[in-house]
């Protein structure tokens, strides 16, 4: 009785042995020298223990959905609020994970105090270092990539977009950006982040020119960030390719926010052929020697952004709604396993 209290005792007081992810996948990854990254949401971080378990399971990145966006980091002119950011950057030191920063410039959720533009070139260049300063500042060290320069080009034109940066800093806004982005965070890998130029195009033909424009100039760009939002069905057959090009220009490339949707009603077929999609786009990645990760947009389809922005698709992502592994999570395990290693970078 006695020593059965004692090793009770003990047991009970002891440390428990480190925990060790329930799946493959983050040694696979860490095997090829990839990182496998999904974005986060504060809410179901904060109160879900099985979302957690997931992510900390199945990826070895994470990315902030929304709370490092202007929007919600600095909602009122020099009022900040570090609660989400603060959040995500702790779970994923917590649980080993490298995080990648979205994003400082984007003409979406910005906060009205800023979207109005009442400012001229002189107050813009202000807001904007005030603003790294604090984001990249804050996270210095902790933060090894930021996507500083979220969707400059027009949805589906080589147009670079008329936001509030452009209109009031004309192109160069990039440029500027990136140095200030440097200049705070010397060491932080520094990404212009797109969609729709993940295969060749006019699109992406026009990211091609001003990545390299910039690198000509001495710009400190380090990497592209390839969405791949795709549609079941019609996910580009030049992916590696595409990416190769840029990566030959020196630069570092990922898929950043990767989710396949599919028309509903999903069939068994449907989920079969998007595990192959998956399969094949982190084999395009391993493709690459510069393609340093791949992110999925999201933990689960209960989260992902998909059936809200494009009603009558769904289920993009590699575990259900409830929470239950799809083949796509076999996609990518498959990608991950068939593959000769890659040597780590
Ligand atoms: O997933 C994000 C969604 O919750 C937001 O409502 C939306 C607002 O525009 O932004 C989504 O994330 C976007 C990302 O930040 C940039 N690339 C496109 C993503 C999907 O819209």
């Amino acid at each position: 009785m006695v020593i059965f209290v004692v090793v009770t005792v003990l047991v009970l007081l002891l440390p428990g042995p480190v925990e060790e992810p329930s799946s493959e996948l983050p040694g696979l990854a860490e095997a090829h020298g990839i990182k496998l990254g999904v974005a986060v949401a504060v809410n179901p971080l904060a109160h879900d223990a099985v979302y957690r378990d997931l992510v900390t399971d199945h990826y070895t990145s994470v990315t902030a959905e929304n709370t490092m966006k202007w929007q919600h980091v600095q909602p009122e002119r020099y009022e900040f609020d570090w609660s989400g950011p603060d959040l995500v950057v702790d779970f994923a030191e917590d649980n080993g994970l490298s995080v990648r920063g979205h994003t400082l410039l984007w003409h979406n959720q910005q906060p009205d105090w800023l979207a109005q533009g009442f400012f001229d070139a002189d107050e813009l260049r202000a807001v904007m270092r005030e603003h790294t300063e604090a984001l990249l500042g804050r996270y210095e060290g902790r933060i090894d990539s930021w996507d500083v320069i979220n969707e400059p080009f027009e949805e589906n034109s080589p147009e670079l977009r008329e936001n509030l940066w452009y209109q009031t800093l004309g192109e160069d806004y990039i440029a500027e950006a990136l140095w200030l982005a440097h200049e705070v965070d010397p060491e932080a890998k520094l990404y212009i982040n797109e969609f729709n130029t993940e295969g060749g195009g006019e699109k992406a033909d026009a990211l091609y020119e001003l990545s390299s424009s910039l690198l000509e100039r001495g710009v400190p760009l380090h990497g592209i960030g390839f969405q791949g939002h795709f549609v079941h069905g019609n996910v580009p057959d030049d992916l590696a390719e595409n990416m190769q090009r840029f990566a030959d220009l020196g630069l570092d490339v990922e898929i950043s926010e990767l989710d396949v949707r599919i028309p509903e009603p999903v069939t068994p077929e449907d989920l079969a052929a998007q595990a192959d999609e998956y399969q094949y786009v982190l084999e395009s990645c391993l493709a690459v020697s510069r393609c340093v990760g791949v992110s999925v947009w999201g933990v689960t389809d209960a989260h992902s952004w998909i059936p809200e922005w494009f009603p009558g698709y769904t289920a993009a992502l590699p575990f259900d709604e409830d929470y239950a592994p799809k083949p796509a999570l076999g996609g990518m395990v498959e990608a991950l396993s068939r593959n000769s290693r890659r040597a780590k970078r």
